[in-house]
């Protein structure tokens, strides 16, 4: 009767809304991720922790570069490097790598989604497209898992950050970057970097740094946010929290050569005029990079992407499912001399889907209401 549909009516409105944001896990400790177990359930630290990262950007900004400098720091250290001439090719496509390292006894599944980056086709219009399609692509089989039966061994390929390039010669965003960015951010977190930045002074980078950020704020484009820092903490880690989000957006430099540099074998980029070090605090931001990517703020990176991107794509998902719903009942109403509607397989499917969905938001409501009760009698 009209209970249940008030109640129905109530459960989309609750599927619909976000998940308010609880509260954000915060890290003391700028040290290896062998620590991340410290925050979370032993079971996550058997199964191990898994963390997917995206970059993004024109062609030829050093993507494929960086990651490789991010993979071989961390993940071969003791293997022979090659020219970036030899390692690297143009990425023609999406791809994926899959690298399981180990500290301490702690596992981490990093996944790099490479991507070919636009510019070189002849028409850039809509250059973003494939990067959403693929992100959206992740959701949507995590939502099917998530609604099917074998929900306790998802395939988690949900996308937690993306490094989005913007090339280091201009006076700061181009169009394109800006609708890029746009295209991503209620996808994905979003984190912007200044490519190639040995291509600037440390004052050229200030003021580059300075417009970006402007420009970020007067656009309207969402990148990730650092979260806040609570008052409580110690003035150290307050200095560090600031420094880092004074930081944004990081300038970076790849490289995939090994040189010389003070008597060590570093990697870095060799000119005529001297040595850039990519792990030099002071050449570039790339060790802040990497600590906050795989240390500091996965966690949170992660948690930002279940429950602000997913849960935003999720509402919008039912909500599509609910109108389709509707406009059919309405086709439905008897019109004399139209054929019956053909059963649809797609709709079949997304009623049941939605069926599920409402089955168990009401099984949380009645969880819910024994909780409130158990309360009362104690
Ligand atoms: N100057 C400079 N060149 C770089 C840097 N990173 C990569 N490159 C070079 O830029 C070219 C394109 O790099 P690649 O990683 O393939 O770019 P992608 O197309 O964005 O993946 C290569 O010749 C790299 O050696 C950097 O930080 N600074
Ligand atoms: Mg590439």
């Amino acid at each position: 009767g009209m209970d249940a549909i008030m109640l129905q009516e109530k459960l989309v409105e609750r599927l619909l809304c976000p998940r308010v944001r609880t509260s954000r896990q915060k890290e003391k400790q700028y040290v290896g991720f062998a620590t991340l177990p410290n925050q979370v359930h032993r079971k996550s630290v058997k199964k191990g922790f898994d963390f997917t990262l995206m970059v993004a950007g024109e062609s030829g900004m050093g993507k494929s570069t960086l990651v490789n400098s991010l993979f071989l720091t961390d993940l071969y250290k003791d293997r022979k490097l090659l020219n970036a001439e030899e390692r690297i090719n143009q990425t023609v496509e999406i791809i994926k790598h899959t690298v399981d390292i180990e500290e301490k006894g702690v596992k981490l599944k990093l996944t790099i989604v490479d991507t070919p980056g636009f510019g070189d086709a002849v028409n850039n219009n809509e250059c973003w497209k494939p990067i959403t399609d693929y992100i959206d692509q992740q959701f949507e089989q995590y939502f099917r898992d998530e609604s099917g039966l074998n929900r306790k061994n998802i395939q988690d390929n949900r996308v937690h950050c993306c490094l989005y390039f913007i090339p280091p010669f201009g006076h700061g965003l181009r169009p394109v970057d800006v609708e890029f960015m746009k295209a991503l951010h209620e996808k994905v977190n979003v984190v912007p970097l200044i490519a190639k930045a040995d291509c600037l002074t440390p004052s050229e980078i200030k003021k580059f740094k300075d417009r970006v950020r402007d420009e970020i704020e007067r656009f309207g484009i969402k990148v990730y946010q650092f979260p806040e820092c609570d008052s409580d903490e110690d003035e150290e880690f307050k200095q560090l929290d600031k420094e880092l989000k004074e930081c944004c957006p990081f300038a970076v430099i790849g490289s995939n050569t090994v040189v010389e540099a003070r008597g060590q074998r570093v990697r870095g980029r060799l000119y005529p005029w001297g040595i850039v070090e990519v792990e030099n605090q002071s050449h570039c931001d790339f060790v802040k990079l990497r600590n906050i990517l795989i240390r500091s703020h996965m966690h949170d990176l992660k948690d930002v992407t279940c429950d602000v991107h997913y849960e935003n794509y999720r509402a919008q998902c039912i909500q599509d499912m609910t109108s389709k719903l509707t406009q059919d009942n309405r086709m439905e109403s008897p019109i004399p001399m139209l054929p019956l509607p053909t059963p649809d397989v797609e709709t079949d499917r997304l009623i049941k889907m939605k069926d599920e969905e409402l089955a168990r938001m009401q099984e949380m409501l009645n969880k819910m209401q024994q909780q409130i009760h158990d309360g009362k009698d104690q």
